[in-house]
């Protein structure tokens, strides 16, 4: 399996994120796309390329120009209102306020293109965001040009993303700038499955009324888990996109068994959809030992879960996400590819 990987992944390297009321270690780090590197040599997967440059015209398609401008010029606008720490924002618009007017402070406009605090822009924010579309958008060209599968190994991750806000370690939504880079290459319909461990919501949105990509996300129950707001399975897509946006919410707990059953109803959802591609925003946080996860599956469950994609019988690009258990995260990326190549 072709593994494209660029090293620009380090430049988002954040201090700190807001959690459970305190300043802590982001969990979203370098260390995480090391391990799988390694990993994945270890056990000879495949060749790792470097991505080829797309520019921002990919990115345009799915994400709104005010939003790519404010990403590319956040951080200098920070520092010099704040300085050399990372830029967290701290208000948000409630119901009743306006959202009409882009503001001019940097901590205005943090708050308008963000939904969380957990997600810290940095010196390299823009540059690491990037780099980890043009991996997606290259392993996407490698599939829509006949190979059965590839692999993005990126951060940070994209799937909470949407067309202008950031939030859950995301800024450029990675697998939605593939997927749309699919269809603007001539696939008639695409799938993106998201089995991340939190609900897909910037996926979903950029593609709710879309009735060319089907959105499909297996999570956990926004009753009780980030982000909240998204992800319940009553929301189906609307307008043209009605009954094309997919949501599994499985609670706390949540074993293989219990997982497999949610997985085989995608499955079917699929393939009545009859997809040229299928996308996989890849999360290992589903993984019993994840540190601010509540799923149970275990390492050689990853293998069950790369043999039911494989089966699924599509073209597959597969866009990593999450995963925060880093000494295990290797060993269970490698596991779904592994379990996905054998079948
Ligand atoms: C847990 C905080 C979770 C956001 C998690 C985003 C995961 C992206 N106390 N914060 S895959
Ligand atoms: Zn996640």
């Amino acid at each position: 399996m072709i593994v494209v990987h660029s090293e620009e992944h380090r430049a988002q390297a954040g201090r700190a994120e807001l959690n459970d009321g305190q300043l802590v270690p982001c969990y979203e780090k370098p260390a995480r796309a090391e391990i799988v590197l390694e990993r994945l040599r270890a056990v000879g997967l495949g060749p790792v390329v470097e991505p080829d440059a797309h520019g921002e015209a990919p990115l345009a398609r799915v994400h709104d120009r005010g939003y790519l401008d404010f990403l590319k010029t956040a951080w200098d606008d920070w520092v010099a209102e704040h300085g050399d720490i990372d830029a967290l924002p701290l208000n948000w618009v409630a119901p009743g306020m306006h959202r009409r007017v882009v503001p001019d402070s940097i901590d205005g406009r943090l708050g308008y293109y963000s939904f969380d605090a957990g997600t810290p822009i940095t010196a390299g924010t823009w540059r690491a965001a990037a780099a980890a579309a043009d991996c997606a958008l290259t392993a996407a060209a490698r599939v829509a040009e006949g190979e059965r599968t590839a692999f993005a190994l990126i951060r940070p991750p994209g799937h909470h993303a949407g067309r202008a806000f950031y939030g859950g370690y995301c800024f450029l939504n990675n697998a939605a700038v593939a997927a749309q880079a699919l269809r603007d290459g001539g696939a008639a319909r695409v799938a993106v499955l998201d089995v991340d461990y939190h609900h897909g919501n910037g996926t979903q949105e950029i593609f709710w009324e879309r009735d060319d990509v089907l959105f499909l996300s297996l999570h956990a129950d926004p009753r009780q888990e980030f982000p909240y707001f998204s992800g319940h399975a009553d929301e189906t897509g609307e307008g043209r996109g009605a009954g094309f946006t997919v949501n599994l919410p499985l609670p706390w707990g949540t074993d293989w068994t219990a997982y497999a059953a949610a997985l085989s109803v995608a499955a079917a959802r699929i393939a009545a959809f009859g997809p040229e591609v299928l996308v996989v925003s890849l999360g290992a946080d589903t993984y019993v030992g994840d540190p601010i996860s509540r799923f149970r599956l275990q390492s050689e469950d990853f293998l069950r879960l790369g043999e039911a994609l494989a089966a699924m019988g599509r073209p597959t690009l597969f866009v990593m996400e999450g995963g925060y258990a880093v000494d295990a995260l290797g060993v269970n990326v490698a596991h779904v590819l592994t379990g996905f190549e054998g079948a």
